[in-house]
């Protein structure tokens, strides 16, 4: 099969990271041709080792890396994946419209917990002029959606990574001995708040933090307030291939967005999701969903992660006393989070829940 995915990178590193993590499970995993259209290939470049984003097209790891420019003037493959209602060039889409068989058109959207997912997931929309459908396909934790990246190897890695783990923190300057928390959150989350618990609370702390905006905030605030316990480790960006690291190092961790809010899932640690944010609270209302559905595994420990994760995204809470909570309750959100773990891949990997619906309309 040969497959398309287009990438139209709006901010940050979540539009490439999910497009990019696609591709390589399509090709890597099931030897598929794929080509990927990236309208920002520096961004791409800063979580892909191997790519020089000023020669393209290229190949890395199998995947054809093209400019977005160059859909134009290529013929589509059996399967194209629009991501996130990105939206192709206008001379692709009557190309894929005049092709015979014609391509199965998927688009890839965001991933959401909110119930109406499950009723708008496979569905067909046809194109509003030319003779052709494109259908909607919904990552998800329900068994009525898609379901979510997992590559065949992750937990085997993840198993051989734990003999390694102190190594990778000392490598940081940082005593593995030590509760450690990965901190990659949006330089708008309640930074100060949270380093004002860590003060308060006393105890030592490591804090694995990538390069960026929020970490240069929280460096901001030890040079001010300097503390004795807590410990920074700072690394450069890292491919995307390596970045579970971080994770599977860690005792709890505070994520953003997409891509590293589900890999966060999958490692089965604790988590802290800093959600993208909307206008008019949006975000709070998927944060919400997402609550509800984790609600059953997490059983007493609920309203500490709920909490918790209000507190993230919500500047008006009290987050000292939520840090206390989740430090006592570690353990109980430790097993729940492995249990949701558990759960989500009981749904099987998204790239496989794909090729079985394409398969389907073949
Ligand atoms: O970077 P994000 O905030 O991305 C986004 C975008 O804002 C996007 O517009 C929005 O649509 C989406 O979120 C919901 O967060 P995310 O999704 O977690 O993506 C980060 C990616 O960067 C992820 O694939 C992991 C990767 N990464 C590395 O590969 N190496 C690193 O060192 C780091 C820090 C991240």
């Amino acid at each position: 099969m040969t497959i398309d995915i287009f990438c139209d990178v709006i901010d940050n590193f979540g539009d490439a990271g999910v497009c990019w993590r696609l591709a390589s499970i399509f090709s890597c995993e099931h030897g598929f041709p794929v080509k990927l259209y990236i309208n920002d290939a520096e961004t791409l470049s800063k979580i892909t080792a191997g790519l020089d984003p000023k020669k393209l097209p290229c190949l890395v790891q199998g995947v054809e890396i093209h400019d977005w420019k160059d859909a134009e003037t290529s013929e589509p493959s059996q399967v194209v994946i629009e991501t996130f209602g990105c939206c192709l060039p206008i001379a692709f889409e009557h190309k894929i419209a005049a092709a015979r068989p014609q391509p199965i058109w998927i688009n890839l959207e965001y991933l959401s917990a909110e119930d109406w997912v499950e009723g708008c997931h496979s569905l067909p929309s046809p194109h509003p002029s030319l003779n052709v459908n494109k259908y909607y396909f919904f990552p998800g934790v329900t068994k009525k959606t898609g379901g979510l990246m997992i590559e065949k190897d992750l937990f085997i890695r993840q198993e051989r990574f734990a003999k390694d783990r102190n190594k990778f923190l000392e490598s940081f300057n940082l005593d593995p001995a030590l509760f450690t928390v990965f901190v990659f959150c949006y330089p708008g989350a309640p930074l100060a708040e949270f380093y004002k618990a860590l003060r308060q609370r006393g105890k030592e702390i490591n804090l694995l933090l990538p390069k960026g905006a929020a970490t240069d905030i929280l460096s901001k605030l030890y040079e001010e307030h300097p503390s004795r316990n807590i410990q920074f480790g700072v690394s450069k960006m890292v491919p995307q291939s390596e970045f579970d690291k971080f994770l599977w190092a860690s005792d709890s961790l505070i994520i953003r967005g997409e891509d590293s809010f589900v890999r966060a899932q999958l490692s089965g640690k604790p988590f802290i999701w800093n959600i993208y944010p909307q206008t008019e609270e949006t975000h709070i209302k998927k944060l919400e969903a997402f609550g509800e559905r984790i609600r059953p595994y997490y059983g007493e420990s609920y309203q500490t992660w709920i909490d918790m994760n209000l507190s993230w995204n919500k500047s008006s809470r009290d987050l000292t006393c939520c840090w206390e909570r989740w430090c006592h309750e570690l353990p109980l959100m430790k097993e729940a989070a492995q249990h949701w773990r558990d759960h989500l891949v009981s749904l099987g990997s998204l790239a496989d829940n794909l090729l079985s619906f394409v398969k389907s309309k073949i």
